[in-house]
């Protein structure tokens, strides 16, 4: 990256002692992970996520959508975090006051090293009870044939593994579990578009981002709300904002900093202009 950004993005990273890290689905776009705005695939490319993951689909046809989110799980689970994942937990560990708030239902900033995460829109490996919101164990994840898929790609036309490992029904539909506690079908553990955040989150990130120093917004659209608020609540309370996008988003006017480039060698570049000494992870 070239230009006085880079720097100015790592003094404010090295003045910072309370730094906010927000991310949303281009963080993990570099591990194959597909983003929101990326066109479905496969099988999946005839339906649009913004209604897959709504209530009204999984009341309409709980396997299609159990299928899908079986499917992006096992997508993730091929997946592997990135250099971009290492640099975060970098700054965590320099920074221990450092707080990442992900929109992210994959599990790759644990996996890269950052141990909790404020999760503003759950979990996909965190199942429970459409009914009685009992948790539900994560299904076994049986070999499918084509296990071979590309990482990420959770979307794969055999991706799909009905219960007992035999190939799902080419149209990926899986019948979700039933509940161990009243039999209802298991639900992935995720926010749905209608949905409301867990209110212990939203807090956590809303407190955050309101004592935060500095808050670097990473991959992320700013489209979806409430989420697409947490930036604004560091701008408006003083606080210096720096966006790792490779394109142009809503927030752009209130970055002190943009860094136009993909998050897998942003920030680790950003770790080394802040902590020269420092092992960008
Ligand atoms: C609710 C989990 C009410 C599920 C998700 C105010 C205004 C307008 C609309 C609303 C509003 N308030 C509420 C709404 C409605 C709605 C909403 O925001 N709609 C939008 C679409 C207009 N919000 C809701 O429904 C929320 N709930 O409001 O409930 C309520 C309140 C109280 C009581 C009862 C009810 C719930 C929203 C959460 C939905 N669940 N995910 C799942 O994953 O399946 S949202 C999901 O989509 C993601 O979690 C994420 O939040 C969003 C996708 O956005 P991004 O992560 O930003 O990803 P995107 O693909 O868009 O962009 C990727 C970016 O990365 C791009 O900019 C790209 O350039 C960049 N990029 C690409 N590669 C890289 C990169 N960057 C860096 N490096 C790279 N390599
Ligand atoms: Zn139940």
């Amino acid at each position: 990256m070239t230009g006085p950004e880079p720097a100015e993005a790592g003094r404010l990273l090295a003045a910072a002692r309370r730094p906010v890290v927000f991310t949303g689905a281009g963080m993990s776009a570099e591990s194959g992970v597909p983003t929101f705005r990326d066109a479905q695939t496969g099988l999946w490319q005839r339906y649009d996520p913004q209604e897959l993951a709504t209530p009204a689909a999984f009341r309409a046809d709980p396997a299609l959508v159990w299928g899908w989110y079986e499917a992006r799980r096992r997508g993730v689970r091929r997946a592997e975090p990135h250099p971009g994942h290492r640099a975060v937990a970098a700054i965590v560990a320099r920074l221990p006051d450092t707080v990442v708030i992900t929109q992210n239902v994959d599990d790759l900033h644990e996996r890269g090293g950052v141990p909790a995460p404020v999760r503003l829109h759950g979990s996909l490996f965190a199942p429970r009870c459409s009914a009685c919101a009992r948790p539900a164990p994560i299904p076994e994840d049986a070999t499918a044939p084509e296990d071979d898929a590309a990482p990420g790609d959770g979307v794969a036309s055999g991706d799909a593994v009905a219960p007992g490992g035999m190939p799902a029904p080419p149209d990926g539909r899986v019948t979700p579990p039933a509940c161990a506690g009243c039999g209802a079908p298991v639900r992935p553990g995720v926010v749905w578009f209608g949905e409301a955040l867990p209110s212990a989150a939203l807090d956590a990130a809303v407190g955050a981002a309101s004592g935060c120093d500095l808050l670097l917004t990473v991959g992320t659209s700013a489209l979806v709300h409430p989420a697409a608020e947490i930036p604004l609540v560091a701008a408006r309370l003083g606080a210096p904002v720096v966006q790792v996008n490779p394109v142009p988003t809503p927030l752009d006017a209130i970055c002190a900093v943009n860094l136009r480039g993909p998050a897998g060698e942003v920030l680790p570049a950003l770790v080394c202009a802040a902590w020269p000494d420092a092992d960008a992870g």
